[in-house]
Parts: structure tokens; sequence; C-alpha cells
């Protein structure tokens, strides 16, 4: 099963469009699976000028997402598939106390409660766009640590080539794991130099409030570069290991999702364009949104493009 069918048509196309398509699939014409990630019927890209964000990538100047959509629009499998059922669903995720085990090639490990983990740290202010490989996008004023602030305090050895990331997994809080969907608990990895860059940032709020449980309290990563799903939520194990880690997706449908995962319009989705995407943010609908040219490394380029020098980008996807 793969992420896009699970995308109910009807909330990214017109119900017209909708309905005739069904009729074209059932009349075996259904062109790709392309057609119902909203890529076909979409009009050229808007090519926006953009204002100028920060020149460390930590404010964008873009226009924000609002809030109750920030939090109504979400990817969260362990409470369900469709973009509403994690803030149906998410109240029962018990986010206190919070324990994250660090584990791993570091001269330093254990369990430790959250408080504990980031204690005497300063919560900084991000602005950052995320956008996620179905072809949406998001403006998103987060609070958090840098992820490299914390992971230092454990003192990994020169063995830590990556750091790999689990979310809680737990059957009775999350409905949602009792569908198969990706393989539990959700896992995701970085390089560690990707895991030490300035921009990436473990965050504890949104918004000037606390996370949402939707958005993955209380303790996720955003990494604005990289596809949405590499931004793991809710987390509970950090592994310093030597080896590239497995990922949820990667492990899923490997041809389709990279261990990279860097967004780049000019390596397609096999089933769809990733050039382009609808940018929700403002008062406009989020369904018929403002479709504007997707940016390499998502518009973060001159923060890390130098971290991928010498890879064939297209290869390690
Ligand atoms: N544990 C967990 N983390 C996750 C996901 C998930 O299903 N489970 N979905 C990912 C995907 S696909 C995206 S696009 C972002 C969405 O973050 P948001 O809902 O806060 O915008 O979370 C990512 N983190
Ligand atoms: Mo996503």
């Amino acid at each position: 099963m793969t992420e896009l069918s699970r995308i109910p048509a009807s909330e990214i196309t017109p119900e017209s469009v909708y309905l005739r398509r069904r009729e074209l699939i059932g009349a075996g014409l259904a062109t790709p699976l392309l057609a119902l990630a909203g890529c076909s019927e979409a009009k050229e890209p808007v090519t926006v000028n953009r204002p100028k964000d920060s020149p460390d990538g930590f404010r964008t100047a873009d226009i924000q997402t609002r809030f109750e959509d920030a939090s109504s629009y979400n990817n969260f499998y362990e409470f369900g598939t469709g973009k509403a059922d994690p803030a149906k669903n998410a109240h029962r995720l018990r986010t206190s106390p919070w324990v994250v085990s660090i584990e791993g090639e570091a001269e330093i490990t254990g369990a430790y409660h959250l408080d504990k983990l980031l204690k005497g740290m300063a919560v900084q202010d991000r602005i950052y766009r995320l956008r996620c490989v179905e072809g949406w996008s998001m403006v998103i004023p987060w609070q958090g640590v840098p992820l490299a602030e914390v992971l230092k305090r454990f003192k990994p050895t020169s063995k830590a080539k990556y750091v790999a990331f689990y979310s809680k997994a737990d059957r009775e809080q999350m409905p949602g794991m009792a569908y198969e969907s990706i393989p539990w608990p959700y896992r995701e990895g970085l390089r560690i130099d990707e895991a030490m860059h300035p921009l990436t940032l473990l965050a504890t709020g949104m918004y000037g409030k606390p996370m949402p449980n939707q958005n993955g309290a209380p303790l996720r990563l955003v990494v604005p570069w990289k596809y949405g799903f590499k931004s793991i939520k809710s987390i509970v194990r950090i592994v310093f290991t030597e080896k590239m880690p497995q990922t949820s997706w990667n492990m899923l449908q490997p041809e389709e999702y990279g261990f990279y995962s860097n967004v780049n319009p000019a390596v397609d989705h096999p089933r769809w364009s990733q050039a382009s995407e609808r940018r929700i943010a403002g008062t406009e609908s989020k369904l018929f949104a403002q479709r504007i040219a997707t940016l390499p490394f998502n518009g973060y380029a001159s923060q890390v493009a130098s971290l991928y020098k010498g890879m064939d980008l297209r290869k390690w996807f």
C-alpha cells in the first residue's frame, strides 16, 4: 500500500473532477495515479517573487500558514491516515511524563525525562517551510532547541556516523497502529552532519504554544530542507549508529522513498512530479491553494547544499 493510495481523492480534487475521474478509472482509461496527486489538473506553477529569508535560514518571510490549518491537516499515521484523523484522535496520546532513551555510539547513554534532556537550553524561534512529499507545503513558526546541542551532551564517538529516531508506538493510545500502514514504530534517520546542522530543530512548540499532539508532542524533529516525512513526531528513542539506519518509508517503498529525501524538484517521485507544491498559507483555501515552484533543498540550498558535495542526488534521493 502506498502513501498516495490512502489519500481520499475527494480531499485533493474538486468533487466533479473526482467523480469524472472515477468514471474514467471505471472505463480503464485512467492515467496515472499521477492524476490523483492533483498534478494533472494543476495550472502552471505560479512563480512567486519570494521574500528574502534570513541568511542563516532560521526565518523565512513567506506568508505563514494559519494555526488552524497547521493543526488540522496533518500526517501522523499512528492516529490514522486521513489528514483530519490526527486532530481527531491525538488527544489520546499521554505526553507527560515523557522519557527519551539515548543509545548507541556515545560516551553517555540512558533514559531521560524530557525536562532533564532539555535542561538549561534556551528555546529558539524558527520559521520554516515544511514540504510534504505529497506536494503540499506550509510555513510554520516553531519553538525548539537545535538538535546538535542536545546530541553533543551525550558525546557521540567517532563511530557515530548516523542518528536513528523512533516515535512512540503504543497501540492503546494510537488507534492508527491497528493498521500496518507503515512499519511501526515510525522510524527515521539522519547522517550525523545533517543531525548536527544548525537548521535541524528538536521542536517542542509552535505558534508560541506547546506542541499540539497532532503535530508531534512533546518532541519532534523539524528538518526543513527534507520532505516532511523525515520530521519524525513524538520521539522516544535516539540511537547513534555506525550504519545507515532503516527508515519506515524506505522499508515500505524503497523505489519511492530514499534515505536522504532532500526536497528536489528535479527528481520526480515515480508516480508524480515534484516540480511544484500547493502552498497552504494565509487565508487561501487548503484545497485550491496556490501552486508554486518547488525550490532545491526547499529553498535552503545556500545553507545545506555543501553537505552533499560530490554526491549524485539522483542516485541518493
Ligand atoms: N511518527 C510520525 N511522524 C511523522 C509522520 C507520521 O505518520 N508519524 N508523518 C510525517 C509526514 S509524511 C509529514 S508531511 C509531517 C507532517 O507534519 P505536520 O502534521 O506537523 O505538518 O510529519 C512527519 N512525521
Ligand atoms: Mo509527508
